[in-house]
């Protein structure tokens, strides 16, 4: 590991602790003077979350869970990270709402209210890992612009709504079809009427899957309003960019889908590795699709203090995009050694799978604790910085805790 990354980590230990008492401030403290470029509902994005959410980016609102938030098995509405691209929409017209299937390759253009989209379909419930493909980018040296995602960028929450695939169909998919695209409803940060701020999509093989769903409800209830209410497109196992909030329309694509962050350097890699700090030209890139494997230690926080000769139960969640976990390792001496954790299944395809192992420190001082997961085809996270890429996307490198012994 390298010096500095060694003591940025420290020092994010360090941070980690402190957080719990200075979190309150950190996310309501407004700076004197400050003023809102976004309308007021927008301010509301906040309303309702964990007072220990951090907040990276108030315009658009970018929002993420220390690791510790993130315990329990089902992320509940309150700490499930934000990540917005423009302004929520002002004025949601529930009984007003419809879905719209257009596009090259749909046979024929149908909407759907909500009501349509319950009664002429049948529902299904999954639970579905959402990670924004920038989180960890904060790991990256040189360092890489856009929001500075730590490991809070991910969320396992249950979503209720009809598959993508039985409203396809119904519209009707021509032969030609290669993509769909979603259109949400939210605003663009210039305000100007029309102008879409995202709109991506999947191939239509990854869109027919099963768990590809149109929900309405997260976790039993109403979609949260800066997640996406009244509708959302939810996909599991990709970059979250693809998952449509406020979501209004899905057009079957004949071309992969062009729409804005589809195109440019948007959510994409270079298809051949870089060194650090170069940037190679657009048509040297291509698009982010299942996410790598990952895992997260929830418990215990970051800077705890264990007394000598008691045994720590850790826990955690892993996840690998379209694959399932495999194995989970936790070394408490910098990888030199390794020890399973006892891994569970996961609830269904594409959530997350929870994780706990029984640690013995043999004697007093300071410890990392590093968790490494290995997906199904026995590829595992690389301990230290990943292939660095230029817009810093897919980190997946092992989270690590400090822990005290004394
Ligand atoms: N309409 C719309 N959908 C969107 C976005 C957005 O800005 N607008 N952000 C995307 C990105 S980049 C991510 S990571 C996820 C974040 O979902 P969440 O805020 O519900 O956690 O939503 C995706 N869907
Ligand atoms: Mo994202």
């Amino acid at each position: 590991m390298r010096e500095n990354d060694r003591r940025r980590f420290i020092k994010q230990s360090v941070l980690g602790t402190l957080g719990t008492i200075l979190s309150t401030e950190a996310v309501f403290a407004i700076p004197e003077g400050y003023t809102p470029l976004f309308f007021d509902n927008d301010r509301d994005a906040l309303k309702g979350k964990s007072t220990e959410m951090v907040v990276l980016n108030d315009r658009p609102w970018n929002v993420e869970a220390p690791a510790h938030l993130l315990d329990d098995t089902v992320t509940p509405a309150e700490k499930m990270f934000i990540r917005n691209n423009g302004i929520v929409p002002e004025t949601i017209d529930v009984k007003g709402w419809t879905l719209t299937i257009n596009g090259e390759s749909a046979m024929t253009k149908k909407v759907y209210t909500l009501e349509d989209l319950k009664k002429k379909f049948k529902a299904h419930t999954y639970q579905l890992t959402l990670e924004c493909g920038g989180n960890g980018r904060a790991g990256y040296f040189p360092s890489t612009s856009g929001n500075q995602w730590t490991n809070g960028g991910v969320s396992c929450a249950e979503w209720t709504g009809v598959r993508l695939r039985d409203i396809l169909e119904d519209a009707g998919i021509k032969e030609d079809a290669v993509y769909i695209g979603y259109y949400g409803k939210d605003i663009h940060p210039s305000r100007e009427p029309g102008k879409v701020v995202i709109s991506r999509g999947v191939p239509i093989k990854k869109a027919l899957e099963e768990e590809t769903l149109i929900a309405w409800a997260m976790n039993g209830k109403d979609i949260p309003v800066v997640h996406g209410y009244p509708l959302r497109l939810v996909i599991g196992g990709w970059p979250a960019s693809v998952s449509g909030k406020w979501l209004h329309t899905i057009s079957i694509r004949n071309k992969i889908h062009d729409g804005p962050k589809m195109t440019g350097k948007s959510y994409k890699v270079p298809i051949n590795p870089v060194e650090p700090g170069v940037d190679p030209p657009e048509d040297q890139f291509r698009i982010i699709e299942s996410m790598p494997v990952k895992s997260l230690i929830t418990y215990p926080q970051t800077g705890a203090m264990l007394a000598l000769g008691k045994p720590l139960q850790v826990r955690g969640h892993a996840w690998a995009g379209d694959l399932q976990v495999k194995q989970l390792e936790v070394s408490i001496d910098f990888g030199a050694t390794w020890q399973k954790a006892d891994l569970k299944a996961p609830k269904n395809r594409l959530a997350w799978q929870h994780w706990t192992a029984e640690l013995t420190f043999p004697k007093l001082g300071y410890y990392e604790v590093w968790a490494r997961a290995t997906d199904s085809k026995g590829v595992s996270q690389p301990m230290v910085m990943p292939q660095w890429n230029p817009e810093g996307y897919i980190n997946n490198s092992c989270h690590r805790i400090a822990v005290k012994v004394v």
